[in-house]
This record gives C-alpha cells, structure tokens and sequence, in this order.
C-alpha cells in the first residue's frame, strides 16, 4: 500500500469553488499542450472512469430512493476517495507512464476544501487518505479563484436542477474558498492563483500562460 505523496511534474490540475469557469479553461488548456505536440489526457473528479463516473452520481446526482437517504459526510469523503482511488491507479498512472500530460478538473485539493473546508472534516483524516489511497500529487495546480456570489451566480444561471453540493448555502461556499486560499499558501511552489472574476477568454488566456511559464521554469 503506498505512503507517500510522488508529484508528478506532467500532471496537472484545476481547482475552484463552484461556476470559476474551469471547464471553458480547461479546454483551452488541452487544445495548448496539444498544439506544442503533447500526448494530453483530460479527466475530472470525481469521475474519469466508469466506476468512479458512478460514484460521482452517487454523491452529487443520486436518484430518489438513495437521495432519500442522508450522506453522511464520512461517506461522502471515503466515495470521493474510493473513486479517486480507482481514477489514479486507471487512468492517470497508465497516461504519466506512457508520457501523456494529465490534466484533471479537481483532484484532491478539492477533498480538503469541500469535505475539510466545507463539511468540517479533520484535514489529517485527508492527509492519511491521500498518502495511503493515492500517492499522487500534481506537479502544477491552478486555482481559479473568484468571489462565491460571483461564482454562484454564474453556476445558477446554467443549471436547472442543482446537484446536492451546489445546494448548499453560502457559508459553505466561504469556507471551501477560505481552504483553497490557505493551500496556495501551504504550497505556493505547486500553486498558482488565477483571478477568474475576468472574462472567460482572460480566465483561459491566464491559464496557459501560467502552463506555459511554469513548463519553461522546469525545463
Ligand atoms: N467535489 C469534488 C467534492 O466535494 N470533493 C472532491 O474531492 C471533488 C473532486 C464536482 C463537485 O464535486 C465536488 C465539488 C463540486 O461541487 P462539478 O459539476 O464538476 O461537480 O462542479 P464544478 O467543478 O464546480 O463545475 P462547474 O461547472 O460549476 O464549475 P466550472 O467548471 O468551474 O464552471 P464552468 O466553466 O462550467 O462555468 C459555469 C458557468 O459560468 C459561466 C459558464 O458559461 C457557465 O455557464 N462562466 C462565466 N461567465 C462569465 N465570466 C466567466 N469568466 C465565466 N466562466 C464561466
């Protein structure tokens, strides 16, 4: 079983709090790395297998007869781990080993801000998951960062039907922002903070040139 936490320096990943407008940048982002001649795999969490893709509607779209039953916030902790678990081992592995660049919508920052920051979780509870279940940090993680109202906003106007964490109150939208802003200053040297209240071209243009210097940097 691994124990530690290996960055790797071709996995890369976006966070924020809810409508930052990672998916627009996120495939602005691709269609870069693409264009210098990379292999690049884009994926999300949870998801990105179908395993895990199950476990995602299992937490945010369960059907009636399981929305009837409350989630604890321990469960919904150890489901996004189990599918993180199944992710990495599935598809991220196999595509750093190959050479591919991965690119994840979230990935476990986004456990210590939403079931740390948001549900009040014990962030060592976390530490000893991500250590034990997946051992895998990106290399470069971009934050969009945007007030929440903001944020929110731009979320309601596109989903009829929100799923169970958008339905959440404001308070807990505070504290997964307030997390996700103390990580970039645990760990300035893995982060880079993305002002997302721009338009969706600055968000995107923001985003590549932050690859981009931090690819140069490494090199
Ligand atoms: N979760 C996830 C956990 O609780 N724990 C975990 O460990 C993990 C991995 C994922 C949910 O799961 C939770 C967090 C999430 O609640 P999701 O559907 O993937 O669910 O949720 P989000 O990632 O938050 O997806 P969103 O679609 O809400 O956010 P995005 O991708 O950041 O936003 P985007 O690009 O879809 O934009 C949303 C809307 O805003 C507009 C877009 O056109 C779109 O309509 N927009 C802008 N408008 C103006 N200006 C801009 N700059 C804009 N950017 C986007």
């Amino acid at each position: 079983m691994t124990a530690s936490l290996l960055r790797h320096p071709r996995f890369v990943s976006l966070e924020g709090g809810e409508g930052a407008g990672k998916t627009t940048a996120i495939n602005a982002l691709r269609d870069a790395l693409r264009a210098r001649g990379n292999d690049v795999v884009l994926t999300r969490e949870p998801g990105g297998t179908p395993l895990a893709e199950r476990i995602r509607a299992l937490v945010l779209k369960p059907d009636a007869e399981i929305a009837a039953e409350p989630l604890s916030a321990e469960a919904e902790l150890l489901l996004v781990f189990a599918a993180r678990a199944q992710h990495v081992r599935q598809v991220i592995q196999p595509a750093l080993r190959r050479g591919a660049y991965v690119i994840s919508d979230r990935f476990t920052d986004s456990s210590y801000a939403y079931q740390g920051g948001g549900r009040g979780l014990d962030p060592a509870w976390i530490a000893d998951l991500e250590r034990r279940a997946v051992g895998l940090l990106p290399g470069l993680t971009l934050l969009l960062d945007v007030d929440v109202a903001v944020g929110r906003a731009r979320a309601n106007g596109r989903d009829m039907w929100p799923d169970r964490i958008e339905s959440e109150q404001d308070d807990f939208f505070q504290r997964v922002r307030a997390v996700f802003r103390q990580r970039v200053g645990e760990d300035p040297g893995r982060f880079r903070l993305i002002d997302a209240s721009q338009d969706q071209a600055g968000v995107a243009t923001a985003v590549v040139a932050a690859v981009d210097a931090w690819l140069a940097q490494e090199s």
